[in-house]
């Protein structure tokens, strides 16, 4: 097989930019280690910026999200000393869309399945050749090896991808904190507890009270990093949330059995470089931010917007600044949505060492976001998006 670009990954960022490239006559294949159904049934992201929802119309897949996502103006703080809301709209004019990256997914696999695109899933051993000369992509699928020549290779295949691995060593430089707990998450079929998402600092840590519609809820709580899900009971679970939130929330708050229910670890990561030769990096093969500020589906969005744009001007006009310039500007963006993932995270969660110092200094961020409208407006910036 031979296209002008090869995708490793199947999820949002490799999808998006296929869709993105097809649309400007540009050939992709896309490789997805997993079935279709396997990457439709991962429950993640919720909260879509404004750029990633103007992305949305830009790749001509906004129909269903318009009908069914759900504008938030602002979000609400919990804390010991009560609950404030910080409002979105009003501190600088933008909402966000509460809309399921499992949605998302679906909308983008309709879309190329509509314009005829590539997408081979069940690709087993993956691998990028020649990435500094004349790039090529093997795999192997009903026990045959398969090979697609190609100009570039997107690697798109997320944090455990094999992309990354094959920039070597001495060509990137990586950046790492992992905390020291996890995010138990629980989708159900309830009404959400409040209109806006709550995110609470408590004693006992954190929670979050989120939501993809009017009849379905997401819950997470703060968890040691070595919990197991199978050690958390559904009763348990609406439990210990409860005791989280705000008490009116908890008292009128829907609760039911849990449809899914996992943990997912919480992570700061960058690996600079973005770019190496012919091999572009996008979304969480390049970088992990931590849930707490909504970022990362809304990073993997605006890389390949970067990178969509590069490629276009390569092949468009034999232009190839945005190739070049790439990682610089990906990874611009990319550290101010580190800097604020690793803000909120540590403003609402608890730390094994936290003391007392540390538990003033986090009662005093949260007041000065409920008291400084400057505070409210920087954190309404970052969260409905930095611009592209
Ligand atoms: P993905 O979604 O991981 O997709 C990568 C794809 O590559 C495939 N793959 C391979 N394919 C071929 N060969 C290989 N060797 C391969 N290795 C992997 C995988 O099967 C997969 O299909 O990365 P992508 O596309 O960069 O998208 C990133 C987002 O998925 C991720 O950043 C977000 O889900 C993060 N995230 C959130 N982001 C937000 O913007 N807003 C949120 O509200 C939000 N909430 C969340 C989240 C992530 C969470 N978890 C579970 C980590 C909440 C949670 C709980
Ligand atoms: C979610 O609804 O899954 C969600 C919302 C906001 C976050 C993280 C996850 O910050």
């Amino acid at each position: 097989m031979r296209t002008n670009v090869a995708i490793i990954g199947g999820g949002p960022a490799g999808l998006m930019l296929s869709q993105l490239l097809n649309r400007a006559g540009i050939s992709t294949v896309v490789l997805e280690r997993r079935s279709r159904d396997y990457v439709l049934s991962r429950i993640r992201a919720g909260v879509l910026e404004h750029g990633t929802v103007e992305m949305m119309h830009r790749a001509g897949i906004a129909d269903r999200m318009q009908r069914e996502g759900h504008p938030h103006e602002g979000c609400f703080l919990s804390t010991e000393a009560g609950m404030f809301r910080v409002d979105f709209e009003a501190q600088c004019g933008q909402s966000v869309m509460v809309y399921g990256q499992t949605e998302v997914t679906q909308d983008l696999y309709a879309a190329q399945d509509q314009i005829g695109a590539t997408v081979i899933h069940e690709a087993e051993d993956v691998m990028p050749h020649d990435i500094d000369g004349t790039p090529f992509v093997t795999y192997e699928k009903n026990g045959h090896t398969h090979r697609v020549d190609c100009d570039f290779i997107a690697g798109c295949d997320g944090f455990h991808g094999v992309s990354r691995k094959t920039i070597p060593a001495e060509k990137k430089r990586e950046f790492e904190r992992v905390y020291p707990f996890g995010w138990l998450g629980v989708l159900s079929r309830t009404a959400p507890a409040a209109p806006e998402l709550i995110y609470a600092n408590h004693p006992r840590g954190f929670a979050l009270a989120s939501m993809r519609n009017d009849h379905l809820s997401r819950y997470y709580i703060q968890v040691p990093s070595d919990d197991r899900p199978e050690n958390w009971s559904d009763d348990a679970f609406w439990a210990e949330l409860k005791r989280r939130l705000p008490e009116d929330v908890a008292d009128s708050m829907e609760t039911g059995p849990s449809i899914e229910k996992s943990i997912a670890p919480l992570r700061s990561y960058v690996c600079a470089t973005m770019r190496f030769g012919k091999l572009f990096l996008a979304g969480d093969a390049a970088h992990i931010v931590p849930p707490t500020g909504a970022k990362g589906l809304n990073l993997a969005m605006s890389d390949v917007h970067y990178l969509s744009e590069g490629l276009i001007g390569h092949y468009e006009r034999k232009d190839d600044s945005g190739l070049d310039g790439y990682s610089d500007r990906a990874l611009t963006r990319v550290w101010r949505a580190i800097r604020f993932s690793w803000w909120m995270t540590s403003i609402l969660h608890r730390f094994p060492e936290q003391d007392d110092f540390d538990q003033r200094m986090q009662e005093m961020e949260l007041e000065n976001l409920r008291d400084l409208d400057a505070a409210r407006q920087a954190m309404a910036l970052n969260y409905v998006g930095l611009p592209f």
